[in-house]
């Protein structure tokens, strides 16, 4: 192989999310936060018009992609890769070639955004060596597009904001209708939180996330009909749900319902955390779990399993599944004397049951994308 260049060093995070989930595609709020693990890119310019070559040191050779001819790959994870090119090549004809070491310590599939953080982290780091001019939000957007047109999971905004714009010990209250956002500083004292990672992907995440984004967006339509909306969830309510109901049919009914609690959960979440209230804020996550599983059907007997797990244990104040669902992890809020205890257990009851191994995390609001080593 040969040796790579590397002028830059950029890390870039995964994320959590404490409560919001399936709210950012439907106008509503998130409460994300960068995490302590990251992909780290070692980007350097090689000197060539149009050559990439790319090392992922989790898959093994060195890929090249011709910057004059990029077209969507077999491969899922060079997707994301050839998506973010893709973009910046729409951006302008400022790029070149470019080496790129990429090394994770982020689970792949574990729920806290990998791919958002390959996304962002390669984006970010582009524009800091070829000096692209994009702002923050400028990354955040093109690596969402990257995500629709060329993975084709039709996510929403949250993973690539909290991946780029995370800091050290606050979670981001973010209005995914207007893009406001404010900083929250959490001190959630003597309590922790707590990844339990399933290690499981069901086959169903990708496409049944686009499903759940479609039925929303046919229940609002029925919503619209006849209530003055807006065209947005922000403005529907259970009554007009109720009356509605009839002619959106049942399933539809249980999709639109947890997405109009939800978005309130996440308000009465941020209230409970500025009141010190982590009773509330604990029981909250367990509304959320239930919602996502009941409701929204995108959780997993592994996650359910793990969540009543823990409804066992008084030192857990709350528990549910994060992200976008069908595997990955449960997000816990866990006091510190309890959790090695809790990780024991819940490792050997979860093996008893599904013959799989848990892996557990702790983890703590970090810093978003950043440059680790400049340019030289
Ligand atoms: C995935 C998506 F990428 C996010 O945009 C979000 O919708 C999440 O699922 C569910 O809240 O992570």
């Amino acid at each position: 192989m040969h040796e790579l260049n590397t002028d830059l060093v950029i890390s870039s995070p995964g994320r959590i999310n404490l409560i919001g989930e399936h709210t950012d595609y439907n106008d509503g709020f998130v409460l994300p936060a960068a995490i302590d693990k990251a992909i780290i890119f070692k980007l350097g310019k090689n000197g060539t018009e149009r050559d990439c070559r790319i090392h992922s040191q989790g898959f093994g050779e060195v890929v090249h992609i011709d910057l004059g001819n990029i077209s969507k790959s077999s491969n899922d994870w060079e997707n994301y890769i050839l998506g973010v090119l893709h973009e910046l090549m729409l951006l302008g004809n400022k790029l070149r070639g470019f080496d790129c070491t990429i090394e994770s310590q982020l689970p792949i599939g574990s729920g806290v955004s990998s791919s958002a953080a390959l996304e962002c982290g390669l984006a970010f780091g582009l524009n800091e060596l070829f000096d692209l001019g994009l702002q923050k939000w400028d990354i955040i957007q093109l690596s969402q597009r990257a995500e629709h047109n060329y993975v084709g999971t039709k996510c929403g905004i949250m993973d690539q904001f909290a991946s780029v714009m995370g800091k050290d010990e606050q979670v981001m209250l973010l209005d995914c209708k207007t893009l406001d956002f404010e900083y929250i500083p959490i001190n959630i004292e003597p309590y922790r939180i707590l990844l339990l990672n399933t290690n499981v992907k069901h086959n169903l995440a990708f496409g049944e996330y686009n499903v759940r984004r479609e039925q929303c967006h046919n229940g609002l339509a029925v919503v619209g009909k006849h209530f003055q909306i807006g065209g947005t969830f922000r403005n529907v309510t259970m009554e007009m749900l109720d009356d509605c109901r009839r002619e959106m049919g049942d399933v539809i009914y249980d999709r639109c319902s947890y997405v109009v609690q939800e978005i309130q959960r996440v308000l009465d979440a941020v209230t409970a955390l500025h009141a010190n209230k982590m009773e509330t804020f604990g029981a909250l996550l367990y509304q959320t779990h239930q919602g996502l599983s009941e409701q929204f059907e995108v959780s997993c007997p592994e996650l359910d399993f793990l969540v009543d797990f823990s409804k066992n244990w008084k030192e857990v104040l709350g528990a549910r599944m994060m992200g976008g669902g069908f595997g990955g992890c449960t997000l816990n809020i866990v006091h510190k004397d309890a959790i090695e205890p809790f990780v024991n257990e819940a490792g050997k009851v979860y093996k008893e049951k599904f013959s799989l191994e848990l892996s557990a995390f702790q983890t703590v609001p970090s810093k978003g994308t950043t440059i680790l080593d400049g340019k030289g």
